[in-house]
């Protein structure tokens, strides 16, 4: 089990289990009784900064480094200090005259460190503002370097990267799994300057068009008035613009299915979206979409258990990410392309590749595997990193272009724009996290947060004073030169080309590929939305988008709304279905898995022999018991109690027989707080709960030991499908590993359509 890294992840248990400190206070603070000032330990130098501390250097015109000066970016020296590195004496008390007389202007400690704290926050994000991140590298197979010349992707270069998840709709507070698009954004610190990869787990967009994002963002955010609802699309101002705008209808369903609530960062898929244009040594073009797919899978959660989580766990995404790259557990995504010839209509099998509405189905053009990202470093600081990194898909290298998509062409100006509200000012590609890794030499000067000391005095070309420099590259020798791509002629006109129009057989194409159970998530996920609007013309307005798209997927809905189903107002596509947007029925790799132990001690050795049975595939047990601390006299830790545990952070349940009222291990206090139900229940009401959850939300469970018992009295029929009795706790798991490669036991959930 060794060699398992998410050990680490099974042996965490919260500090407060661990802590032996004194009763009294908490442990490394001072007692009541101790001198106010005393410090609990000899001052010491810091801890040396994280390597991600530092970023790579820039170099001023003259060719000598600037900034990335480590001193100066993380804390040093032994002594607390003021911003002007004068060391401090008290930091607890203003300065005041006589202990209960008024504070005095001249305190400059007080007044730097509240001046300080006023100013911390910055502007959130616009959209996207909750978001995750981590370093890593990304190693290239060299597969496309027939296709671009980018250095990175030629055969084996690995470049750093820097990678942000995130939600789009809610606030940077918001919870992690609400029903929502998610960003995936990557930045490529590549040998020829910054390469972004600004993309989002959703193939397509909502819009055809730049020009509507604030329009759709307003609806999508919460309603003007009262604020509300925090990062939700059930609501009528979201749905307004949804119904009136039909070309939204493609991604709309996309994220009403299950890819709106993924499982984890790291089981999800990424795209590009757009369309970009790929350019070789040869300056030949190809037309490419981007993918990301990740070796662990494609995972969701189902509603419900989304719901709860939202409650349980806030961070859910966030803490699996971090807990997994913490313990070594690395998640890696292949990135692929899917290629196309660049030909004028910039058209693929009838469908047009600059309308970001539209995919191109994998069984069409495969996607193509070109190289492996790993993310291996949790930041350091999620300030410095994570919020202030600024991805632009405007930042391409050598070999990599764009197309004349218009929503990418909005895009373009917006990424740089918004940065000088967020990060105030026009210096923020010399933030740590931003600096490229290749030399920067630009006559950019000046400006708000310059931390650049640039020397030379003629930061214009040509010059004849600082001997020229700095020189233009040609193609030849790194250059970014727009590929010399033909543009249509024509009038200027505010319009879409008429292919644009087309927005139901794309939408039809997705819901005839999509599994009969996650049909039935799409119909409950639109049931739901539309059941939380409270205006009728938009439920009836969206009513006949279903319709257009699939008549059964109408019917269904406007039966759980009670409304009438309106006939389709345009043909019925004919399409084919692609399965590989389908995330059932295929087999799943089950590393990275979180399996809960439910236990109270009855067979230790069997739950020590199945803890180290999880390890050894890749999985993390977590041992359930009724108090924290040990099991077995030390042999066995406990990561979470009856009271801690909840069914959802589980992707199975394995249970070795459990106390009831009446038991030992079932103490006063338990029932005083979670009185057991009237009735024959033989369980502890907690691990009731945790049961039928997992049950009801599609979990495997095994079950041995007597552990039947307490799923009788969970209500878990021991012969419904996915529920495993077994002899011993490592038979069961062997069962419950072979149920988890289709990640849920779909068999439980009935479906209609
Ligand atoms: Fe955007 C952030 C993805 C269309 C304007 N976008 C942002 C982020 C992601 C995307 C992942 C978060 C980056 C981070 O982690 O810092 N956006 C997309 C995708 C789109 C898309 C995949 C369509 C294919 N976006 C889009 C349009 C506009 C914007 C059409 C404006 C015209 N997006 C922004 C922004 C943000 C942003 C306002 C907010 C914060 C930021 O840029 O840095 O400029």
């Amino acid at each position: 089990s060794e060699a398992n890294p998410l050990k680490r992840v099974a042996d965490k248990v919260s500090d407060v289990l661990r802590s032996d400190g004194p009763e009294d206070g908490v442990p490394g603070k001072p007692g009541p009784e101790s001198p106010a000032l005393a410090e609990p330990t000899e001052p010491r130098e810091p801890l040396p900064p994280k390597p991600d501390q530092s970023g790579p250097a820039t170099v001023s015109p003259t060719g000598q480094p600037t900034g990335a000066d480590r001193a100066r970016m993380a804390q040093s020296g032994a002594y607390l200090t003021t911003a002007q590195g004068t060391r401090v004496h008290d930091t607890d008390h203003s300065l005041k005259a006589g202990p209960r007389g008024p504070v005095l202007l001249q305190d400059h400690h007080l007044r730097e460190k509240i001046m300080h704290f006023d100013h911390e926050r910055i502007p959130e994000r616009v959209v996207h503002a909750r978001g995750a991140g981590a370093h890593g590298t990304f190693q290239s197979y060299g597969t496309a370097a027939n296709v671009t010349k980018a250095a990175f992707l030629a055969q084996d270069v690995e470049t750093p990267v820097f990678v942000r998840f995130s939600t789009v709709v809610g606030s940077r507070g918001s919870s992690d799994t609400v029903r929502d698009t998610r960003g995936f954004a990557t930045k490529f610190y590549t040998s020829e300057g910054v390469f972004d990869l600004v993309g989002n787990n959703i193939p397509v967009f909502f819009i055809q068009d730049a020009i509507k994002f604030p329009d759709v963002v307003h609806a999508a955010k919460p309603h003007p008035d009262r604020e509300i609802p925090q990062a939700q699309s059930a609501h009528d101002t979201f749905w307004d613009f949804v119904s009136l705008h039909t070309e939204a209808t493609h991604h709309t369903l996309f994220f009403m299915g299950d890819r709106g609530i993924p499982r984890s960062y790291r089981m999800m898929e990424g795209f590009g979206v757009h369309t970009f244009r790929l350019v070789n040594a040869a300056g030949e073009t190809t037309l490419v979409k981007f993918h990301w797919k990740p070796k662990l899978g494609v995972h969701s959660l189902v509603w419900d258990e989304a719901q709860l989580i939202n409650g349980v766990d806030p961070d859910f995404h966030r803490r699996d990410l971090a807990d997994a790259i913490e313990a070594g557990a690395y998640p890696q995504w292949e990135l692929g392309i899917q290629t196309f010839p660049d030909t004028p209509e910039q058209t693929f099998e009838g469908i047009d590749l600059l309308d970001p509405t539209n995919l191109v189905p994998e069984e069409l053009a495969p996607v193509q595997p070109i190289g492996l990202l790993t993310l291996d470093r949790n930041p350091s600081n999620f300030f410095a990193e994570t919020e202030q990194v600024a991805f632009h898909v405007g930042h391409l290298v050598p070999g990599i272009d764009v197309t004349d998509d218009p929503l990418l062409a909005g895009r373009l100006f917006s990424y740089l724009d918004t940065q000088i509200t967020r990060l105030g000012g026009p210096n923020f590609p010399q933030l740590p996290i931003n600096r490229p890794h290749a030399p920067v030499n630009d006559m950019q000067r000046d400006g708000f947060h310059q931390t650049a000391v640039h020397r030379g005095v003629a930061p214009y070309r040509p010059n004849s004073l600082d001997g020229g420099c700095p020189f233009t590259a040609g193609a030849d020798n790194g250059a970014f030169v727009e590929a010399p791509v033909t543009v249509p002629e024509g009038r200027k006109v505010r319009e879409a080309p008429e292919s644009f129009a087309d927005h139901f057989s794309q939408p039809r194409r997705f819901w005839l590929s999509m599994s009969p159970i996650e049909r039935e998530h799409i119909v409950g996920a639109y049931t739901f939305e539309l059941g939380k609007c409270y205006e009728q013309a938009v439920k009836e307005r969206t009513l006949q988008v279903l319709a257009n798209i699939d008549p059964e997927l109408c019917r269904q809905v406007a039966e759980g709304l009670g409304l009438p189903a309106p006939e389709p107002t345009v043909p019925l596509a004919d399409v084919e279905p692609s399965p590989a947007l389908s995330q059932v029925g295929q087999v799943w790799p089950t590393e990275g898995r979180m399996i809960g132990i439910v236990t109270a001690g009855d067979d230790l050795e069997g739950v020590a022999a199945v803890r180290e049975a999880v390890l050894n595939a890749g999985m993390v047990p977590l041992i359930v018991a009724p108090t924290g601390g040990t099991l077995g006299e030390g042999a066995l830790t406990v990561q979470r109690t009856f009271v801690t545990a909840r069914s959802v952070e589980f992707d199975a349940v394995l249970l070795a027989g459990v106390p009831g009222p009446g038991s030992d291990a079932y103490t006063a206090r338990d029932a005083k707080s979670d009185p057991a139900p009237a009735g024959p229940a033989t369980t502890d009401p907690r691990v009731a709960l945790l049961l039928s959850e997992a049950f009801r939300h599609g979990k495997a469970i095994g079950a041995w030991a007597g552990g039947e018992a307490a799923l009788e009295a969970a209500g878990v029929p021991t012969d419904a499908p996915g529920v495993v009795l077994a002899t011993s706790g490592t038979s069961a798991l062997e069962q419950v590993t072979t149920l988890l490669g289709s990640h849920r036991v779909w068999e439980r959930f009935t479906t209609r359509v």
